[in-house]
């Protein structure tokens, strides 16, 4: 794995029309970037972050040609002769790649789905989260708890959330909705 910065050309200029000021800052993008050695090919797969947030993906295919041996006289059908006796096919290299956009993992899943239902979340860096509940939170945690999901009661403040699994996670996401409709909070 590597990181570097480099130069990327123009990111901003401008000339001034009445002064005649030319003005120009230059770009830089972060580059992380690794190279996987697969038989005779080495694929750099190369990752761009660049300054207005969009990132970039660029795979370079390099190494060795994948080769084989012809007759004398005889010419390859889907090749090239890359020497005598000798010649490449022709082939092709197709890469798929998958962002898994699970930003900030789990814990922003369910804080973003405790808004949406309506919830009032503090902001935590922490594995859990906090819900204000005042005079329900004993209810609340027993209405968890009947779901199957334990969460850690504070008699008359909230409750604390530990993120769990994927699976624990809905089982709590679908219970605090369930208690906000039944206890019709605001
Ligand atoms: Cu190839």
């Amino acid at each position: 794995m590597c990181l570097h910065e480099e130069d990327f050309g123009i990111l901003w200029k401008h000339t001034d029309l009445f002064t005649g000021e030319v003005d120009v800052r230059r770009a830089r993008r972060l580059v992380v970037s690794s190279i996987s050695t697969v038989g005779n090919y080495e694929y750099g797969l190369f990752w761009y972050f660049h300054q207005d947030g969009s990132i970039h993906f660029e795979m370079k295919a390099t190494g060795i040609l994948n080769t084989a041996g012809l007759r004398r006289g005889e010419a390859p059908t889907y090749g090239t002769i890359v020497s005598p006796g000798v010649y490449a096919h022709y082939h092709q290299h197709v890469f798929n790649v998958r962002l898994d956009m699970a930003v900030d993992g789990e814990r922003n899943r369910v804080v973003d789905a405790l808004r949406a239902q309506g919830w009032t979340v503090p902001e935590t860096q922490a594995n859990f989260v906090w819900l204000r509940l005042g005079e329900q939170t004993a209810a609340f945690a027993g209405a968890c708890e009947q779901a199957g999901v334990v969460v850690r009661p504070f008699p008359g403040e909230g409750v604390r959330v530990t993120i769990g699994e994927n699976e624990a996670n809905d089982i709590f996401l679908k219970a605090a909705d369930g208690f906000r409709k039944d206890a019709q909070l605001p």
